[in-house]
């Protein structure tokens, strides 16, 4: 079967904790302090590889997380950053937030490297908070945490040029006749079950690249039948080629397919509606198929459409049809790749906190992530430090969660191993 998408849970690794420890010397009952940094956590990376072609792996292993950083450690160890986790994708995936659909990632050139999730940092040991009146810190800080996110890979194959039509069009019989592709071919709808590509060799430096889908049929959009899952497949290409089957499949009438079909590309994505293209009319080799060919001409008399007529089985027409297309892809700028239209934020603990009032001493503690990440900046004997560190208080809402607890003037209150006397 061939997969091209699925949904997978990734997480970049923690970071280690900060250690709190003190020089052990003889003689000397507490040293300084020598706790080390925490590692840096492993990163979640996706690498672009044209060697793979499809999504398949990936309904196998579903969750992806990099390692954690190693905690820090006494005599100033630090910690082992933790491995990133490298994810092999084929060229031409798109990594969306499984949530809103926003595109996250787009690994669209080979051997493209991009970080999804970033690992965590390490907590700093308690080496760091020494200061002139604070000689032995018993604290340390928590590595940051990050947490699990579900995302969906998306392949979207990176082609010039995009076959669309009616399931037994011919569009398979085609890019065998103009490529080195053998694509299965036979006389009923649905035979392509995956996209095929091919390359049209024009001489050197100029070539193309087609892509054959399965058939689209009324209601696609909305998922009947097969094509609605590969639309998306050739939303990159350049240019489309819009298949008939100028016999009248099925009873059908031609005329009626072509605008079944544009229907149906309009409704599933105005990327596609929008898109340059160019109607064959095929099977002309076909008497009946070279009457209603008439009719179409008729029908696009006066508009700006492009018609050709050809025979894929007979290759009537190729050549011509080829030429055009060669020199339309030639004129049309590159896909490009997708904006990335957001980042995922992922560490939990770095607004959190936690108040509480220990009854026995009457001292308010503040604890939790977005303390530890303020630690780093505390210095009670710098004025600067401390301004900007009251405003934090405030702003974060600490100062309404302490006075909902009860606090008054003069009270006392803890933070990491800064105590200071509450003043509204
Ligand atoms: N007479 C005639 N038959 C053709 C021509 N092109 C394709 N066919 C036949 O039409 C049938 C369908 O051809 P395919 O190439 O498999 O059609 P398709 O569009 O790829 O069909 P799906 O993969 O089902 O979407 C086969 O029996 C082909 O031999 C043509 O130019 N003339
Ligand atoms: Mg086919």
């Amino acid at each position: 079967m061939f997969i091209d998408h699925a949904t997978i849970i990734v997480k970049a690794g923690n970071g280690g904790n900060g250690c709190a420890s003190f020089r052990r010397e003889k003689y000397v009952p507490r040293g300084g302090p020598d706790g080390g940094d925490g590692g840096l956590g492993g990163s979640i990376i996706f690498v672009a590889d044209s060697r793979l072609r499809t999504l398949q792996d990936f309904r196998y292993q579903r969750a992806y997380r990099a390692k954690p950083g190693e905690n820090g450690q006494g005599r100033n160890k630090r910690g082992a950053d933790g491995e990133d986790l490298v994810i092999r994708v084929p060229v031409g995936t798109v990594i969306r937030n499984k949530d809103n659909g926003n595109v996250l990632l787009d690994l669209f050139r080979e051997g493209e490297e991009k970080v999804l999730l970033r690992g965590g940092k390490g907590g700093w040991g308690n080496v760091h908070f020494a200061t002139p009146t604070r000689r032995s810190p018993d604290f340390a800080l928590d590595g940051e945490r990050t947490v699990e996110h579900e995302v969906l890979l998306e392949l979207q194959s990176i082609a010039d040029v995009g076959l669309v039509g009616y399931p037994n069009a011919g569009k398979s019989t085609f890019l065998s006749a103009t490529t080195a592709a053998r694509p299965k071919i036979a006389a009923y709808p649905f035979t392509t079950l995956q996209p095929n590509f091919g390359v049209v060799s024009m001489g050197e430096d100029n070539s193309f690249v087609i892509a054959d889908i399965p058939g689209i049929i009324e209601g696609a959009h909305e998922g009947v039948g097969l094509g609605h899952d590969f639309l998306r497949h050739i939303e990159r290409t350049r240019m489309l080629l819009h298949l008939i089957d100028m016999t009248g499949f099925d009873g059908r009438d031609p005329l009626d397919d072509y605008d079944v079909i544009n229907a149906e590309l309009e409704n599933f994505s105005p990327i596609l509606a929008a898109k340059k293209q160019i109607v064959v009319a095929n099977k002309l080799d076909v008497p009946e198929g070279q009457e209603n060919f008439r009719r179409l001409q008729e029908k696009l008399k006066g508009t700006d459409v492009e018609l050709y007529g050809i025979s894929a089985v007979t290759r009537e027409g190729l050549k011509e049809l080829l030429y055009r297309v060669a020199q339309v892809v030639a004129e049309l700028p590159a896909p490009e790749a997708y904006h990335v239209e957001e980042e995922i934020t992922q560490f939990e603990n770095e607004n959190e906190y936690e108040v509480t009032l220990d009854k026995s001493t009457g001292i308010y503690h503040v604890t939790g992530g977005l303390i530890n990440k303020l630690g780093r900046r505390i210095d009670p004997n710098d004025e600067q430090s401390m301004n900007f560190f009251q405003h934090v208080l405030r702003e974060s809402g600490i100062i309404d969660a302490l006075e909902d607890l009860g606090i008054e003037e003069g009270d006392m209150v803890r933070l990491l191993d800064v105590e200071f006397e509450y003043i509204p």
